[in-house]
Order: structure tokens, then C-alpha cells, then sequence
């Protein structure tokens, strides 16, 4: 299939999809995040056993999160029916595990990106930074309960509070790179990954994975539960500190937040 945004490739049982919007540093577009759901189907009716997902070698931004200018002013930037919301729901529902190959920065819902995958290996100039208290943005609660399943509370918080990058060996110790590999040797030790997974079986597989998806989402919450979060993120979107941050973004300065 030819992408704009997206380029793909295949060797049967392992497949690749490799990120590339040069011009707004891999920015996650709604066009570049439709292209992978149809990359992603692609692959599923070709039986494909294991996804690597990457950007082009020895890029310095793997990805800078979601594309800012395409934010709706003063109305929930990520909610459920967000293109990059429904990537983020459709790799772990994807058949087989979907490997993270991750050179340069990864910023904002980027991490989320990556932290949606199974596996991430990283080069040692691999940074994360999660900012959405740089931007004014709630977030939101299935993406805050996906770093806690993957850092752990406090360094999930020390992520989201401070929306600082953090290294590679910090990123490796947080446990969110299951291998810190030299950037001449990733590619390789990546796809051997791949290739001992794809030899394993794959019904296996897939229903080890679907448990694994079932059991980290099973969080019971009460209705009065969602209701009250979805108000507190409403507060939030609909902020003046929400607008204050896209717009500081547009006008390439630092936010001034009042908080309110
Ligand atoms: O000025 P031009 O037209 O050349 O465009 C610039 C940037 O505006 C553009 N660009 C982006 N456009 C849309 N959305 C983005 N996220 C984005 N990031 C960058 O790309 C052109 C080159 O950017 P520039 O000059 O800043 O490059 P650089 O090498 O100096 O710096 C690279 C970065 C990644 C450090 C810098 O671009 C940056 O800080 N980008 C924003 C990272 C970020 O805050 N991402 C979060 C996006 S919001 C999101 O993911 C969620 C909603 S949340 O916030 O909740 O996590």
C-alpha cells in the first residue's frame, strides 16, 4: 500500500511500519494515524505474527505527539473517537505483538504511542516526555491507567507533572524500554526479536495477548466515577490555560498559566 504519512513494509510473517512526516518532526497527523488503522487491518488479514513500529533510521524525533494545530479549541482534545485514541486502542487488540523501535525524542501522546506496544527497544539517544501540563491538556483516564500499568504510580507522576524528557538510561530503569541496544545494532536485535516470536505459535500468542489486554484494563469504576472525571476534564479543556498553551505553541513562546 503507498501512505503519505506512513511506509510499509513486509516480509511475511513480520511487518513494519515506519512513521514519516519530516516536515512537523513525525507529528501524529489524523491522516498519518488513519493510514496506520489501515496498515494495521492490512496486516491482520495478511496474518502478519509480529509489527515493528518505527520511524526512519537515525531520525532525531521519533515523534512529537499529536499534531497541536489539528487540537480542538475548548473541546477535549482526546476523546474516545480520536484518530489517535483509535490507534491506541486498536495495537493491543492487534493479533500479535507490535514492537516499538524507538530513535530520537517521543513526545506527548507519542509516549502513549509507544507505551500502547508490547515491547519497546530503544537506542541510547532515546528520549520521553509526557505534556500534557505543558499544554493545558487533561489527558485522560485510559492513557494516565496505561503509564500506571507501565511505570508504576510515582514515576507515572513525575512524567505526566513534570512534562520533562527523560533519558534513555531513566527510561530503561522506569522499565518503559525492555532493551537499551546501540543504535548500529537495534535494528538487528529487533527484527531476531521478532523473528523468535513469529516461530512461537500464533493462536497462542494472540489470546495470551488478549489476556493480558483483558486483565490490565479490568479497573471497575461507578458511573458517578466517569461522570465526575468527565467533568474534571471538561473543567480542563474548556480552561483559559488550555487555549493559553496551543496558542503559546502557535506563537512559538512559553505558556503564561494562570490555572484557571
Ligand atoms: O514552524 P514550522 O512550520 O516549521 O513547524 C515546526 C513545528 O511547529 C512543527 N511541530 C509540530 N507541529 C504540530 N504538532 C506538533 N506536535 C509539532 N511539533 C513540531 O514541526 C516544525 C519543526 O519544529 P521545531 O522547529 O520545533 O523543531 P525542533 O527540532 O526545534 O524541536 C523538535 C521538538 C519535537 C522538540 C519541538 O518541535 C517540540 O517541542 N514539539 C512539540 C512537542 C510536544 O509538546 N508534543 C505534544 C503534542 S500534544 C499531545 O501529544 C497530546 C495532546 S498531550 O499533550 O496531551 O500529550
Amino acid at each position: 500500500m503507498i501512505y503519505e504519512f506512513i511506509k510499509t513494509q513486509s516480509d511475511g510473517a513480520i511487518g513494519t511500519i515506519i512513521i514519516s512526516n519530516p516536515k512537523k518532526k513525525n507529528a501524529l497527523c489524523r491522516k498519518m494515524l488513519d493510514e496506520m488503522l489501515d496498515a494495521l487491518e492490512q496486516f491482520k488479514a495478511e496474518k502478519t505474527r509480529v509489527i515493528i513500529l518505527r520511524a526512519e533510521k537515525r531520525t532525531k524525533v521519533w515523534s512529537a505527539g499529536h499534531d497541536i494545530n489539528e487540537l480542538p479549541a475548548s473541546d477535549d482534545p482526546i476523546d474516545f473517537s480520536n484518530p489517535l485514541e483509535e490507534v491506541l486502542r486498536a495495537i493491543p487488540e492487534y493479533p500479535g505483538p507490535v514492537i516499538a523501535l524507538i530513535e530520537g525524542g517521543v513526545w506527548g501522546g507519542a509516549c502513549d504511542l509507544a507505551l500502547s506496544c508490547d515491547l519497546i527497544i530503544g537506542t541510547p539517544d532515546c528520549t520521553f516526555a509526557m505534556t500534557p501540563a505543558k499544554l493545558g491538556v487533561p489527558y485522560n483516564a485510559t492513557g494516565i491507567l496505561n503509564f500506571i500499568n507501565r511505570l508504576g504510580l510515582s514515576q507515572a507522576k513525575e512524567m505526566f507533572f513534570t512534562g520533562s524528557p527523560i533519558d534513555a538510561k531513566t527510561a530503561y530503569h522506569f522499565g518503559i524500554i525492555n532493551h537499551l541496544i546501540e543504535t548500529d545494532k537495534i535494528d538487528d536485535f529487533t527484527y531476531e526479536m521478532a523473528e523468535r516470536i513469529s516461530n512461537n505459535s500464533p493462536l497462542s500468542i494472540s489470546i495470551i495477548k488478549e489476556q493480558f489486554r483483558i486483565l490490565t484494563n479490568s479497573i471497575p469504576i461507578t458511573p458517578e466515577t466517569f461522570e465526575r472525571i468527565e467533568y474534571l476534564r471538561k473543567k480542563v479543556y474548556r480552561s483559559k490555560d488550555y487555549a493559553e498553551g496551543i496558542k503559546a505553541f502557535k506563537e512559538k513562546r512559553k505558556p503564561d498559566f494562570k490555572g484557571e
